[in-house]
């Protein structure tokens, strides 16, 4: 079977330290199809991302059939059918929002850029890195000869919290929860959604109170990545990984019948979100295309938790609107 090839950026980083080797071991796409890793990072993780090769060979993995490293997107992204777009610049002392915002939006548009001269044309391009939604907005506006829809920004490690605490709350298997939706902003604004969530196919509110809705298991969710950053004292890396390899494996290979997952994806005005802005959905997929889910009912509650995220994206993409 011909390999595919998987670029992966910050590849020196954490997150990449979980997602290459599971990658490698077949957890993405399978124990038939091999693969080749391009990996990028910048040049003075040069040594750190030569480590990493180095040990990617001495798993001896059957699968991995070339590692590739580099600090030039336009050959890390050569041909590759599948992107993870993890490398982003941390927030760093002092450092407001705004200029985190603009930091990384400079990388996601050169990053945008490269991916419209030499990625493969039918590539699907997930975006890990912080502030996930904007930079994959960046990365659109500067890849135009590619479809906004080969584009994602990860939302499943929210996705994955909400359904792992609401399972944890009602005491059944993880697999009991279904049509689990984060909208909006991977952020604080974010909106887990258990109006339309469904434990063993009853509504996920006849099984909690909704004072604990609110009060509890949203804003549990919401802050979910700083809990962990106080715990370990780095940001979530391990879940983020399993996160992003789920998000791949949705998208290559569809959702199951009768539930959907969440994604990030450029906003086509569904919900009365505005049109232009990276925004989490529910989504389903079938063969090549994602699909938004339509017809949900959007009660008042909904409704003021949908347009407060929508308002913190639409402030994020004004704060960087001369790369767009
Ligand atoms: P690390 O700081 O360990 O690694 C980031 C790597 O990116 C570093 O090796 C760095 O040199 C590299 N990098 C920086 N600029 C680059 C560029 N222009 N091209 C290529 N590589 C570049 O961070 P890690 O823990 O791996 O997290 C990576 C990103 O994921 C961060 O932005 C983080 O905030 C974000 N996260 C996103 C999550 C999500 O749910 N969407 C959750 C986890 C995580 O917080």
């Amino acid at each position: 079977m011909a390999p595919v090839r998987i670029a992966v950026t910050g590849a020196a980083g954490r997150i990449s330290y979980s997602l290459l080797f599971r990658i490698a071991a077949g957890d993405l796409l399978g124990p038939d199809q091999p693969v080749i890793l391009q990996l990028l990072d910048i040049e003075p993780m040069g040594k750190v991302l030569q480590g990493v090769s180095l040990e990617l060979r001495d798993c001896a993995f059957p699968l991995l059939q070339d590692v590739v490293i580099g600090h030039d997107a336009n050959e890390s992204f050569t041909d590759a059918e599948l992107v993870f777009l993890v490398g982003a610049r941390p927030r760093g002392p002092g450092m407001a929002r705004k200029d985190l915002l603009q930091a990384n939006a400079g990388i996601f548009a050169e990053q945008g850029r490269a991916l419209n001269r030499v990625v493969a044309r039918d590539a699907r391009i997930l975006v890990v890195g912080n502030p996930v939604n904007t930079n994959t907005l960046i990365a659109i506006r500067n890849a135009p000869d590619l479809d906004p829809r080969q584009f994602a920004a990860m939302t499943r490690l929210d996705h994955n919290r909400a359904v792992s605490l609401l399972a944890e709350k009602c005491e059944v298997p993880v697999t009991d929860v279904r049509r689990m939706t984060i909208w909006g902003n991977h952020s604080a604004t974010q909106f887990p959604d258990l109006i339309h969530a469904q434990v063993q196919g009853r509504p996920a509110l006849e099984w909690v109170e909704r004072e604990w809705y609110e009060n509890d298991f949203i804003p549990r969710v919401q802050h979910r990545g700083e809990n962990i950053i106080e715990l370990e004292g780095q940001s979530s890396a391990g879940s983020a990984a399993h996160a992003a390899i789920e998000h791949m494996r949705s998208w290559v290979f569809g959702t199951p019948e009768d539930d959907w997952v969440s994604m990030a994806v450029l906003s086509d005005g569904s919900y009365g979100i505005s049109e232009g802005i990276v925004y989490s959905f529910p989504v389903t997929v079938e063969g090549d295309e994602f699909k938004i889910v339509d017809n949900l009912e959007i009660d008042g509650f909904c409704q003021g938790k949908l347009l407060e995220t929508e308002k913190e994206l639409l402030q994020e993409r004004e704060a960087v609107k001369a790369l767009l």
